[in-house]
């Protein structure tokens, strides 16, 4: 069968002779893998491509680590939250319009190759995301999983509008539990015994879902993920309502949000204490300063489980949006 290579892949190909060094070589060989057609008469062509990329890759990543090469994201805000997918699947574009950080989105694989954090602004929290390169057989960055195991949270996206979404999900799982990450439902009990798995809470995220052929996709995502984990609908264009995506990881983290009041004042809003799902009063006093609980008197609460200035004990367990009034 003739190839039929485009005028894009030629040009891409004649660069990729003319590259010297290995990141150059690198750029072109995946324009010529997005360029290249895709069909019977080019397979063999494009697995020689993918060869030549991880070798590439490999040698790349071999010199670095010599160097004692490590990635890290920094945690800010109320929670990290990595992203987790198969290349392509939209982790950039999500990133993009939900924070203010300018990532890498392209029509080709491989497209994001360091980690990008964003800050999603939900009412008075804020979530950090984490854009991550892809999980995936034909190549994967070391250091990936790494923050992975190291984040609060994740999101799968996976492309709700791939034909072939079956073997994409089994495919980042599969590699994820050969590194020792399993992605487990926001309700799903983590085990406190040492567990040499690192389960981290996944909410996945139905990416693509202005394209018709999602509803496919979306539905089969459904029938494989819930009711242990959920899927959430989104689509990077048009105007998404994106404040479901941050009551959604709010949800996900198992956090609650409680106010401090000083006696005749209005608590501060602004400032909200975060604290787990299950955590108690004096968890909370802890917080606010440690002399709150050497000190402890007593404390009233505002809030949904109790009556307006009612009475609480250092073992109360607190309700998101709480008010609490501490006296020592
Ligand atoms: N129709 C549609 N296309 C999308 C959407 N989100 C992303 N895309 C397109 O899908 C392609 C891949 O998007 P990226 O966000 O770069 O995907 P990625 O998961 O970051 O890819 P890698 O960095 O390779 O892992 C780009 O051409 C995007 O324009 C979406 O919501 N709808
Ligand atoms: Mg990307």
């Amino acid at each position: 069968m003739p190839a039929n290579l485009t005028p894009e892949y030629k040009a891409a190909e004649v660069e990729y002779r003319q590259a010297k060094d290995p990141q150059a070589k690198i750029a072109c060989l995946e324009k010529m893998l997005s360029a290249i057609p895709k069909h019977k008469g080019t397979e063999k062509l494009q697995a020689d491509i993918k060869t030549r990329l991880k070798r590439l890759r490999d040698n790349l990543l071999r010199k670095t680590s010599k160097k004692g090469f490590s990635i890290k994201v920094e945690k800010e805000g109320t929670a990290q939250v990595a992203l987790v997918g198969a290349p392509n699947a939209g982790k950039s574009a999500l990133v993009e319009v939900t924070t203010n950080a300018r990532t890498e989105t392209a029509d080709h694989p491989f497209a994001t190759r360091s980690p990008i954090p964003g800050m999603l602004q939900f009412e008075n929290l804020q979530f950090q995301l984490v854009d991550l390169p892809p999980i995936s057989e034909e190549y994967l960055e070391p250091w990936v999983t790494d923050i992975i195991r190291n984040a609060d949270t994740s999101l799968w996206v996976v492309d709700a509008s791939d034909p072939d979404i079956a073997s994409k999900v089994q495919e980042v799982s599969h590699i994820l539990e050969q590194k020792k990450i399993k992605l487990i439902g926001a309700k799903t009990p983590l085990s406190k015994a040492y567990d040499p798995v690192r389960r981290i809470r996944t909410l996945v995220i139905a990416a693509k879902m202005d394209d018709p052929q999602a509803k496919h996709g979306l539905a089969w995502l459904r029938n494989f993920f819930e009711p242990e984990k959920s899927v959430l609908p989104l689509s990077a264009f048009g105007d998404t309502d994106f404040s479901i995506l941050g009551r959604t990881i709010f949800d996900l983290n198992h956090i609650i949000r409680v106010f401090s009041k000083t006696p005749g004042k209005q608590p501060d809003f602004s400032r909200p204490f975060v604290l787990q799902r299950g955590e108690c009063l004096i968890d909370f006093a802890r917080q606010v300063h440690k002399d709150f609980v050497a000190q402890f008197r007593y404390a009233r609460i505002w809030g949904v489980s109790k009556f307006d200035g009612q009475r609480i004990q250092r073992d109360q367990e607190l309700n998101d949006g709480d008010i609490i009034e501490l006296h020592k």
